[in-house]
């Protein structure tokens, strides 16, 4: 990158988080402005969402459902998945982002040949994101194979990169009480390194604003800093705010604005050797997101096309995602930013 950023280390970090609004958005500002200027990136994709019957059983999450003769419970053939992406594929996207549940029948030749199908009906600029560390870690469990053996796998069919769900938040007694039956932090990471050694690029996240504190967010960040200094094979952040509807933890409600922006700038700070910063809109909603990258962040995600339910099932405000790339240059010039389209591995397109 070429850009010395500062590393801070955990006692500064907790102070920084709670210096004056205005005095972090400067540092954050600083930091993102010395790297992108201005810019905010993002892409051309659309999500499959192959089912969300899942056997975990996560406390803060909308979308799974215990079986399929549940309402609301869907789990897609191959001929299906065949017949969505040729729906929703148009010229010039190039990612195709894959995430569903843990679903409690499907084996390890399913999510092969999920990537073969899309690697076979896609153009080649389409690169194919798909399936969490904790789909991964299922993947050998059913399988009886490593991470290592997955992921080749997976890879030989035409995965390019891994999305970044699953991270939660590492600290062990939290994650014990809001998905205390699903991969562990530690595996999470190993799966990561794994992907990484492999050349599979990957993304990394936080949910935060539920039950979790600052300090507990911090320790997030320097355990994926760490992992990062020794691979470099995370692409980006994705800070994802804690939505309530529809899940059992619904009660303890949302956090602040200011407070999702004082995460995503500290992110930016404490992650110096984390390219990018993603403000997920179809989770923070479109005028967020943009207010976003005044505090460190600079992608948006991309164009999504009405093509995922994780967050609308969780009450977001965006309840049919779709970005045009009209819209949000509009939005990005309003506040003084021009937008760049990337690939998945952040090459610009011109
Ligand atoms: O791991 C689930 C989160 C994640 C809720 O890599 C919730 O580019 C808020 O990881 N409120 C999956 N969050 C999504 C994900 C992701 C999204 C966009 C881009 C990328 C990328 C990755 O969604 C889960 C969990 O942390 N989640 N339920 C909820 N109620």
């Amino acid at each position: 990158m070429g850009h010395n950023s500062v590393r801070y280390g955990f006692d500064r970090l907790m102070e920084i988080y709670s210096l004056e609004l205005e005095q972090l958005r400067a540092l954050a500002l600083a930091e993102r402005e010395a790297r992108y200027s201005r810019t905010i990136f993002f892409n051309r994709n659309f999500h499959i969402e192959p089912s969300n019957v899942c056997i975990h059983r996560c406390k803060f999450c909308s979308y799974r459902r215990d079986g399929e003769e549940q309402p609301g419970a869907w789990s897609m053939t191959l001929g299906q998945i065949r017949e969505y992406c040729l729906q929703k594929y148009s010229k010039g996207m190039t990612e195709v982002h894959i995430v569903g549940s843990v679903h409690p029948e499907r084996d390890f030749n399913y999510y092969i040949s999920i990537i073969s199908l899309v690697r076979e009906l896609m153009p080649k600029e389409v690169a194919i994101k798909a399936y969490s560390a904790v789909e991964i870690d299922d993947m050998c469990i059913s399988s009886g194979l490593t991470p290592k053996q997955v992921l080749t796998q997976l890879k030989e069919a035409g995965l390019d990169a891994l999305p970044g769900g699953g991270a939660e938040i590492f600290d062990s007694s939290i994650r014990g009480q809001i998905c205390p039956d699903k991969t562990s932090a530690e595996r999470y990471l190993e799966i990561h390194r794994t992907a990484h050694k492999l050349g599979i690029s990957t993304n990394c996240t936080m949910l935060f604003g539920h039950i979790e504190n600052r300090e507990q967010r911090v320790a997030h960040m320097l355990a994926l800093r760490e992992l990062q200094e020794s691979t470099r094979g995370f692409s980006a952040f994705i800070p994802l705010k804690y939505s309530c509807a529809n899940n059992s933890l619904s009660e303890i409600g949302e956090v602040s604005r200011e407070e999702i922006l004082r995460t995503i700038a500290i992110s930016r700070l404490a992650l110096d050797n984390i390219p990018h910063i993603k403000a997920y809109w179809p989770m923070l909603g479109k005028k967020t997101s943009i207010l976003a990258m005044e505090y460190g962040a600079d992608d948006m995600d991309g164009t999504i096309e009405d093509s995922t339910k994780i967050y609308s099932m969780a009450g977001s405000e965006e309840q049919n995602p779709v970005l045009a790339v009209n819209e949000l240059k509009e939005l990005a010039s309003l506040s003084g930013f021009h937008i760049a389209e990337r690939d998945s591995f952040y090459r610009i397109i011109s």
